[in-house]
């Protein structure tokens, strides 16, 4: 009997230190398996990942930019739980493997990152998305819009923006019924953002009665010769050639098109929204329709005032990538506000939560980490009096649920 208790006796002391040992070790046993805890002292990291470097770093530069800026206001206004903001910088360059890498650095940094905001490109997002998931840490894209980087499966996952199965509704929408297009040719970026949009918009363009002539799809990682695609298709009497693609390739893309005589008008989805589109396309580049969620013309007072700040700040313009993130770094600032605390699983309840946190891109709500009733507007290239090239606002076409 007394053998008994003398086993009792150390298995409840064992257990008590190993609880002890777990508990320091994973922020109270609350955060996944080898992460340290969330940020303790005055300062809450929150990782920027995306890519800083490499062909897509423009994307990157907005999206940190977006955040930087955020983050001063808040921390100028106190910060947030009485500290203040840090941005620590994963450089994932636009390559699978490296942003795996910055998830799992993120992941065990021992600062204890309480959040992450990226990545940029959703063949990325997923997997990255997967590894914050499974270690309980928040990820908010402001950017990826590949309906597989969220999910039911992936609560710890949010995007602040549409995903392509509305996005790639509304292209096809607005090229079939607002462009009266018949005959559609779709070059598609071979990646998870390209596949996934030229997809939907084949699909819905069927639908609606329009003939997709042709579709091909180019290597995002090589360099590739747009001509012999394109001069196919100059002999195909198109109406509207649909991009599924990111600058700077589909900038370039557009450039070699017009060189060869395409004069096919060109609609494309959020990967080419940004300057490179006339910085490398510069005239080809004219006219041409892009899907936006935001409008540096919108006379909203909170929109000017960051549009104003903004460049004040970069000696640049705001864009939609700049803005996607000035908005989801103050909304997941927000949420943890409303959650009182760095806990990691309190900060995604309270971010599940928002209910129509307003940013300058519009409302913020969230269904399985999708965005909902976010706006979806059309911009189109036009030059400016002063010859300066910019997205103008061309049509508003929808701000539907996420399916
Ligand atoms: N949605 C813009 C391009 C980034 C991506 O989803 O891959």
């Amino acid at each position: 009997m007394r053998k008994l208790r003398g086993w009792r006796t150390w298995i409840a002391v064992t257990a008590g230190i190993l609880a002890t040992v777990l508990s320091f070790g994973c922020g109270g046993g609350k955060s996944g398996r080898g992460t340290p805890a969330p940020s303790t002292g005055n300062t809450i990291y929150i990782g920027v990942a995306g890519p800083m470097t490499g062909d897509l770093a423009q994307f990157g530069e907005s999206l940190r930019n977006g955040v930087t800026l955020a983050f001063d206001e808040i921390n100028s206004a106190g910060g947030v739980l009485g500290k203040k903001l840090e941005i620590v910088v994963g450089d994932d360059q636009a390559k699978t493997n490296e942003g795996v890498n910055v998830a799992r650095n993120f992941a065990r940094d021992p600062r204890g990152i309480v959040a992450v905001l990226g990545h940029f490109n959703s063949g990325i997002s997923k997997p990255a998305g997967e590894i914050y998931n499974k270690k309980g840490i928040v990820m908010l894209t402001p950017a990826s819009t590949n309906p597989g980087v969220t999910g039911p499966d992936k609560p710890f996952v949010f995007r602040n923006l549409p995903n392509d199965n509305q996005n790639g509704e509304l292209l096809a929408q607005f090229v079939v019924e607002g462009l009266k297009a018949k005959r559609i040719a779709i070059y598609f970026a071979n990646d998870e953002y390209g596949k996934g949009l030229a997809k939907v918009v084949a699909r819905k363009a069927k639908a609606l009665g329009a003939e997709v002539v042709d579709q091909a799809k180019y290597d995002p990682n090589a360099d590739e010769d747009f001509r012999p695609v394109l001069t196919k298709w100059k002999g195909l009497n198109l109406d509207a050639v649909v991009l599924a693609a990111e600058n700077p390739k589909g900038a370039q893309l557009i450039k070699q098109a017009r060189e060869i005589g395409l004069e096919t008008p060109f609609a494309g989805g959020d990967g080419i929204a940004s300057s490179e589109l006339w910085k490398i396309g510069g005239q080809a580049a004219d006219g041409v329709y892009v899907v936006s969620y935001f409008h540096p013309g919108n006379p909203d007072p909170a929109v000017q005032e960051f549009v104003k700040k903004y460049e004040k700040r970069f000696g640049r313009k705001a864009d939609v990538w700049a803005a996607q993130a000035y908005d989801a770094a103050r909304v997941l600032a927000d949420a943890i506000r409303r959650a009182g605390s760095t806990d990691r699983k309190a900060i995604r309840d309270a971010l599940a939560a928002t209910d129509g946190w307003k940013g300058v891109t519009g409302p913020h709500r969230f269904k399985n980490g999708d965005a909902i009733g976010k706006r979806v507007i059309i911009t189109r290239v036009e030059k400016k009096e002063s010859g300066e090239y910019h997205f103008a606002f061309f049509k508003e076409v929808g701000a539907e649920e996420a399916r």
